[in-house]
């Protein structure tokens, strides 16, 4: 299974996930092969959908204080939902396929969310901060939503402008 990293403006990350019913190998291979993708590009998030699969597959894994990623702060979510959301927060989010665009997005500080685990145990996670932004990215990929489609209009413009100059620059670098 090779995975490649979806990028902005590619019609696949606006399809919804489909839940997953069978927790079988291929779940596993495609969980297994999405961790080293997100650790290699330095994300703290990745859904299914950002390698094409349009599964309800996610993972999360914040940094610690000091930057580090073990593998044992690994959180895997598949079908998940958010049963208790409150609070604001203001955070500057990013996305490994809208590559190095960050834009202040508000989201709920305090969620619960309900999901199963690659062997289809259910699992109650009460989040805030950090984690909850995280998961509310994630859980928007799944519904075929980027952060980008919650800036005013303004800001939106502005993305689109300076996204597509990058675009242009890197199919033909002039220096
Ligand atoms: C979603 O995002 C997120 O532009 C995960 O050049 C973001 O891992 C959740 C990344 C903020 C909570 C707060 C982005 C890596 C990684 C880039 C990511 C880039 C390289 C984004
Ligand atoms: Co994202």
């Amino acid at each position: 299974m090779k995975l490649n990293i979806v990028e902005y403006p590619d019609k696949r990350l606006r399809q919804k996930s489909k839940r997953v019913e069978k927790f079988d190998k291929e779940l596993h291979t495609l969980l297994d092969n999405m961790y080293p993708i997100m650790i290699g590009t330095n994300g703290i998030g990745l859904a299914a959908i950002q390698v094409a699969h349009a599964k309800q597959v996610l993972i999360l894994n914040i940094p610690e204080e000091d930057g580090e990623q073990p593998v044992d702060n690994l959180i895997e979510m598949i079908n998940p939902i958010i049963t208790h959301k409150d609070g604001e927060i203001i955070y500057q989010e990013g996305c490994l396929s809208v590559p190095t665009f960050y834009e202040d997005i508000k989201r709920f500080e305090n969620i619960t969310v309900n999901f199963q685990d690659r062997d289809a145990n259910t699992k109650t996670l009460e989040a805030n901060g950090l984690l909850s932004v995280a998961i509310q990215h994630e859980i928007d990929h799944l519904n075929g939503i980027l952060f980008i489609d919650k800036l005013a209009y303004s800001r939106r413009k502005k993305f689109e402008k300076e996204y597509k100059r990058m675009q242009k620059e890197k199919k033909s670098p002039s220096n």
